[in-house]
């Protein structure tokens, strides 16, 4: 370190020189490099501590082009620190602060050319020129800030008034409510008392109607054993009450596979899986097997309307046919629900509902019976309606639309934004979509999150999140910055990072004068 230090010691000699000039120019004494605020540390009568406080130094070594501070203070004004701070004053304009590796880099980064000082003339002083802009600039954005700030005013206003509106919306619909709940409730019990009544002005119809389909059954059920003895007779060929493989194997309809025999196995199918079968074993699990297969050998194994049909009489296809040991009546009592049941749950669907006939005193208490139904699914249906209305306005209610307010009429307007690929849409307070100008379907890119700004301010960036999921990565999101301007408009869409989009969206509900729009900057 002494040996480097000597080296220097000439360079510092000079730098010292230099150190003086500059204070004879300033107004405040202070290295080059060095900022009016930071001036008093940097004492020339006392030793220098860096800032981080490890070293202390002879003030002779500040800026003597080496670096001693681990912090780089005591290079404010070279390089020789890789991570020192360069201030430049630019007087006119405002002031800035560098990594001193630019200074004498070649490359003006200062507008007063302060970071070139080793070739003199390397940089022209821009700053009075750069601060007029500026200032223009700045001038531009107050009266753009002024103007806008009216329009936000009237924003805050209509936002404050659609809040009120709001809530005495939310409290009419709460009054609603309990009044819609009231209705439903006297709804229920008239509802109730009438349907007690007509229960008991129907018990003498039900009963018939209960006795009624028992009688049908018990048909169905004789017609079915009936049908199932007469064929049990028939394949009984040796009569001796059992219905054995060998006589079964005599019917062709028996052949599933059709291979132009009845095997064992195709034959025991039929006997449900028994060597033979008594007439009651017959009825009840041989011939449900049996009869789809008798109707698919006389071809009415097909729609209903086949076999209703008056001109396709199923008895003119089987007449006398001897594969007809199945006669005429076999197919008519066929019942079409047990060869497909799909088809009969169809048909019951399709069914129009009995129209039952009462009497005029019976019929006018169903009708009032049906009049209170009717009335409580409308009071039902009332509650729910006001229901959903309290739960839209609550979460309008609990929506953040700015620290005033200023952007609750903003919620739901959409703007759009074109460029070369796509047609961008951003509706407040909702979602961001993308489409693509070649066709396609629209993309999410984000459903309306939170206020998400940086800096202080959480108002001036609006997060859309989980968009759809880009492929082989994340969802999409959009972050919308949101600026001053006298008009709601995006005036520009990026996708910075893939499936991450940026719109910049310009709003007078930013335009916020009680918020300072630059950073301040002294020294001007
Ligand atoms: C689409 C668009 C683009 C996106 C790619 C990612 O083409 O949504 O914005 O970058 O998908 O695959």
């Amino acid at each position: 370190m002494v040996y480097f230090r000597w080296i220097y010691k000439f360079y510092s000699f000079i730098l010292v020189i230099s150190y003086s000039v500059i204070c004879a120019q300033s107004d405040v004494p202070r290295p080059r490099g060095v900022s009016l605020s930071k001036a008093s540390l940097y004492s020339p009568t006392k030793d220098f501590t860096c800032f981080d406080g490890t070293v202390t130094i002879p003030f002779s070594y500040v800026n003597d082009d080496y670096c001693d501070c681990f912090d780089g203070s005591d290079e404010p004004g070279t390089s020789a620190c890789l991570n020192g701070v360069f201030h430049c004053t630019n007087a006119g304009h405002r002031s800035q602060n560098i990594p001193t590796s630019r200074v004498n880099d070649g490359i003006c980064d200062c507008c007063d050319g302060t970071d070139e000082y080793a070739v003199p003339g390397t940089c022209q002083n821009t700053c009075e020129e750069l601060g007029k802009e500026a200032r223009a600039e700045a001038e531009r954005m107050a009266e753009l800030l002024k103007a806008g700030s009216q329009i936000r005013m009237e924003l805050i206003e209509k936002g404050n008034k659609k809040r009120n509106d709001m809530a005495e919306e939310l409290s009419q619909l709460e009054n609603d409510k309990t009044e819609a709940e009231k209705i439903k409730e006297e709804k229920e019990a008239i509802k109730s008392e009438l349907e007690a009544k007509e229960n008991e002005v129907l018990k003498v119809y039900r009963e018939a109607e209960e006795r009624e389909k028992q009688k049908k059954n018990e048909e169905e059920d004789n017609k079915t054993k009936a049908e199932a003895t007469e064929h049990f007779t028939r394949f009984d060929s040796d009569s001796d009450g059992h219905l054995t493989i060998a006589e079964i194997q005599t019917r062709s309809f028996c052949d599933k596979d059709k291979d132009g025999e009845v095997s064992e196995e195709e034959a025991k199918y039929f006997l449900a899986e028994h060597d033979s079968v008594d007439l009651d074993t017959f009825i009840t699990q041989s011939w449900p097997l049996i009869k789809p297969f008798l109707m698919l050998e006389h071809g009415l194994f097909r729609g209903p309307k086949v076999v209703e049909s008056d001109d396709h009489e199923p008895e003119h296809e089987i007449e006398g046919e001897e594969a007809g040991d199945m006669e005429h009546e076999d197919i008519e009592d066929v019942d079409q629900a047990d060869i497909d049941p799909s088809q009969d749950d169809h048909e019951e669907e399709a069914e129009p509902e009995p129209t039952q006939q009462y009497d005029p005193e019976t019929q006018q208490v169903v009708n009032e019976a049906s009049e209170a139904r009717r009335q409580l699914v409308e009071a039902e249906r009332t509650v729910r309606e006001i229901d959903s209305n309290i739960r839209s306005i609550k979460q309008n209610l609990e929506k953040d639309y700015g620290p005033q307010q200023e952007y609750t009429t903003l919620d739901g307007q959409c703007f759009e934004h074109e460029d070369k690929e796509y047609v961008y849409r951003l509706c407040m307070f909702d979602k961001v979509t993308q489409r693509s100008k070649n066709g396609g379907s629209e993309v999410g890119l984000g459903n309306w999150g939170e206020w998400a700004g940086s800096d202080g301010n959480q108002y001036a960036a609006m997060k859309y999140t989980n968009g759809m999921g880009c492929w082989n990565g994340p969802n999409r999101v959009t972050t919308v910055n949101v600026n001053c301007g006298l008009e709601n408009k995006i005036n520009s869409v990026t996708e910075p990072f893939r499936c991450e989009y940026k719109i910049e969206l310009s709003t007078p509900a930013a335009c916020d004068d009680s918020r300072p729009q630059h950073a301040s900057h002294d020294e001007l």
